[in-house]
């Protein structure tokens, strides 16, 4: 198989991991362009015992190339995305770009790789805190179907990208050498030793476009518009890993031992739930796995079909690069990709 590979903003956190995965996963490429803006260029990245140099991202950066990961901010999408559609590309999108475009396939394969089918070019990755939310509740879906959930998100830094771990880091050693006021550039207010209620923009109706992206998203992937959602996403001083407080109300009663039982089954999930000896996942826990992980399952004294959960997962893993690189070895094992129809 011939397969030449290119990642947009190949130099933040996301591609960073994007070309770790490919690497880890021995994923199918006979060429691997790193692209990203020109303050980048000049540096270079090990793949496969190989020094890869990083290019600039141009209009015709995708010349030959059979598919992109794509993970440079939406911006860089909108504008650039098109330019590897027509070159033949065929484009796997991270950002928040595409996702919601009715002909464009959102997906996280252990759900609804089968949207695959329908692809015209290009492919939305959701938003980390959605994509390992749906990885967890979807078998309950699809088992006793979804009614509504409340979600609080605690979510690490590592997702606004590599200059926010650097804030984080930066902060903290400055508070612990005594210093009082830090330099806040990235976040609004400090989040070394804080926590804040915001994810990305405030809209209209009060909630930020994180939580809605949970919303719209967590339906277009169960394909299921009726199921009620509300989120508060919050930032918490943590480098990798998203942990997620989920209240799942269901039509059909199911209980916390046949949730056990269904999750011990489930693609991609891990239940590690056994409170009496604090066994409970947490995003240290999930720092550099692949699996997503579930504990705390318990019914909700509030509720006859409610379920209580936690899920975590490594954000720019499952919630990124990982997730982008099972779309497209999907698409390799369903012939999907142009290059090897
Ligand atoms: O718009 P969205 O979708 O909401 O996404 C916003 C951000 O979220 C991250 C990603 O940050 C994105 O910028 N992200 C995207 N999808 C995600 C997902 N699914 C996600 N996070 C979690 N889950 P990031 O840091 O991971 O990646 C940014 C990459 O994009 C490249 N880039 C930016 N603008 C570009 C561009 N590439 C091409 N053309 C453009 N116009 C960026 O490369 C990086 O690879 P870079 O070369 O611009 O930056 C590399 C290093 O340079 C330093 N730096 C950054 N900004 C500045 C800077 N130095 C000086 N001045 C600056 N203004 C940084 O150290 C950076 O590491
Ligand atoms: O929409 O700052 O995929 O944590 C995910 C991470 C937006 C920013 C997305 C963050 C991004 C978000």
């Amino acid at each position: 198989m011939q397969l030449n590979v290119a990642i947009m903003g190949a130099t933040g956190a996301v591609g960073q991991e994007m070309l770790r995965t490919l690497e880890m996963r021995h994923f199918p490429c006979t060429s691997l362009r790193l692209l990203a803006s020109e303050r980048s260029v000049g540096k270079k990245f090990p793949f496969r015992g190989r020094l890869i140099p990083v290019e600039k991202l141009t209009p015709e950066s995708f010349k030959g190339v059979d598919l992109v990961l794509a993970s440079a901010g939406a911006s860089v999408s909108r504008e650039f995305v098109p330019h590897a559609v027509k070159a033949g590309a065929v484009v796997v999108d991270n950002t928040s770009a595409f996702r919601m475009e009715p002909d464009i396939p959102l997906v996280v394969p252990e759900v609804n790789a089968h949207a695959l089918e329908k692809h015209k070019g290009i492919i939305a990755n959701p938003n980390c805190s959605t994509a390992q939310m749906v990885v967890a509740i979807g078998p309950i879906h699809r088992a006793v179907g979804i009614k509504r959930l409340v979600i609080a998100t605690y979510q690490s830094v590592s997702g606004t990208g590599q200059k926010a771990i650097d804030e984080c880091l930066r902060q903290t050693r400055e508070l612990l050498e005594g210093k009082r006021d830090v330099e806040c550039k990235v976040y609004p207010h400090r989040i070394a030793f804080n926590v804040l209620p915001h994810i990305d923009v405030f809209l209209e109706n009060g909630y930020t476009k994180e939580e809605m992206k949970m919303v719209n998203e967590t339906r277009k992937i169960l394909e299921d518009d009726s199921i009620a959602i509300t989120a508060t996403t919050v930032r918490v001083p943590v480098l990798r890993g998203h942990s997620e407080a989920v209240n799942v109300e269901t039509h059909r009663k199911i209980t916390a031992a046949e949730v056990r039982e269904l999750l011990s089954k489930a693609p991609g999930v891990v239940v590690v739930d056994d409170p009496k000896n604090y066994d409970y996942p947490t995003p240290i826990y999930s720092e550099g796995r692949d699996e997503t992980y579930v504990g705390r399952i318990r019914e909700d004294i509030s509720n006859p079909n409610g379920i209580e959960m936690w899920i975590v997962s490594d954000n720019l893993r499952k919630g990124a690069a990982l997730n982008a690189v099972q779309i497209a070895e999907e698409l390799i094992a369903r012939k999907l990709l142009r290059a090897v129809q």
